[in-house]
């Protein structure tokens, strides 16, 4: 990827043939099963794989976490028949597959969704539009979340679509500060029949299968931010070795070597995060917390990192000779997606709480 990627990010050029080589690498399906075509590891192996393809486009880390969504949805509550149909094609890299919750109107408030799901004999009928939906465009499968019964989440109910249905339709895509290989799209349901089969889990069981989607998604995550942060941390200490000011490499400085310091010191502890809660995962322990934490903590990094990174390199830094003002565009994202990190602050709080009454 590497000698391609900067120049595939200026043409927002997603290649979906790299998920497929990537499949045959064994990584498109780490943490499934190998009865269904996955590795049979857990997200510790999961974690490292992705930190390595951060570290060279968090666009490609955040497409192979997502294709990842709905394996680890159907593995949990999928019929033996979908997983079937789906979980194979999907670990193997042969189909790409994305996870449709948030709504122009309910991002954070993900329980306001708006898309209805009617029962009609043997179908549903999905009307609505859904946001922010990572490679919507490429997907052979998405799992969307839509409500099918009152308001709030006991109503939202999850569904298989699948490319190519009658009445989906892609909206726009939308223009970003960074990670443009990886298209986030708008989906437009315009009367979507689906067999009443596509149902994933029971109905009113959908708002539950997002959050303990999301709640190993924030994993993947804090684990794309290792690898940006890393890729970083790598230019700086390199470029503090080499460019000479006032007679000496500036990372002699304390000013520079004390920044360098602190980025390493902060990636040794969200990196310690992420495999705590990767352990836990793997254990069939509770982890949300640990998944929050880690997902703010690394985050919260990335940025701090990357953003120390351009300031190492100083007005190299902030041009496109460099990554490293790439790292900072990607950084950024990170501290929203899969949750903003105000939520998870919102979720460890109230996690804490709920311990203590
Ligand atoms: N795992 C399983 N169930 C969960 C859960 C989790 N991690 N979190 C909440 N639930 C369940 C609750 O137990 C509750 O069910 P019961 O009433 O049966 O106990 C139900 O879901 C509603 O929970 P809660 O009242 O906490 O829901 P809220 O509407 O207050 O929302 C937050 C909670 C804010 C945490 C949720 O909306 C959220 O995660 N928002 C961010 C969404 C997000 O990450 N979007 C990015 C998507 S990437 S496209």
């Amino acid at each position: 990827m590497l000698p391609h990627i900067e120049q595939d990010e200026r043409d927002e050029r997603f290649r979906p043939e790299w998920i497929r080589a990537l499949g045959e690498l064994g990584l498109t399906g780490i943490p499934v099963v190998e009865e269904y075509g996955g590795a049979g590891l857990g997200y510790q192996e999961y974690a490292v794989a992705l930190e390595e393809v951060a570290r060279v486009s968090a666009g490609y880390a955040i497409s192979l976490a997502v294709t990842g969504l709905p394996q680890v949805i159907l593995s949990q509550f999928g019929s033996p028949k979908q997983k079937e149909k789906w979980i194979r094609p999907l670990a193997e890299g042969r189909a790409i597959g994305a996870f449709s919750l948030s709504e122009a109107g309910s991002g954070s408030d993900a329980a306001s969704l708006r898309t209805t799901a009617r029962r009609d004999g043997e179908f549903y009928v999905l009307q609505g539009t859904k946001h922010w939906v990572t490679q919507g465009d490429f997907a052979d499968v998405i799992l969307v979340m839509a409500r099918t019964g009152a308001a709030g989440p006991k109503g939202i109910s999850t569904f298989i679509l699948e490319k190519g249905t009658p009445g989906f339709q892609l909206g726009k895509r939308e223009k970003k500060m960074g990670c443009h290989v990886s298209h986030t799209m708008e989906l437009v349901l315009d009367d979507v029949r689906l067999p009443a089969e596509n149902l994933v889990g029971a109905e009113g069981e959908g708002f539950k299968v997002a959050m303990t989607a999301l709640d190993s998604g924030r994993i993947t995550i804090a684990a794309a931010a290792l690898g940006i942060s890393r890729a970083a941390m790598d230019v700086a200490i390199h470029h503090a070795q080499q460019r000479v000011q006032f007679g000496k490499p500036i990372g002699e400085f304390q000013g520079v070597s004390f920044l360098l310091a602190d980025m390493a010191t902060q990636w040794e502890a969200a990196r310690l995060l992420v495999h705590c809660a990767a352990q836990l995962h793997d254990q069939g322990l509770p982890f949300s917390q640990e998944a929050a934490m880690a997902k703010l903590f690394a985050t919260d990094m990335a940025m701090r990192v990357t953003t120390d990174a351009v300031q190492v390199l100083g007005g190299s830094g902030y041009t496109q000779d460099f990554p490293v003002e790439r790292y900072m565009r990607e950084a950024k994202v990170l501290q929203i997606v899969e949750g903003t990190n105000q939520i998870q602050r919102l979720i460890i709080g109230k996690n804490l709480l709920e311990q203590k009454a």
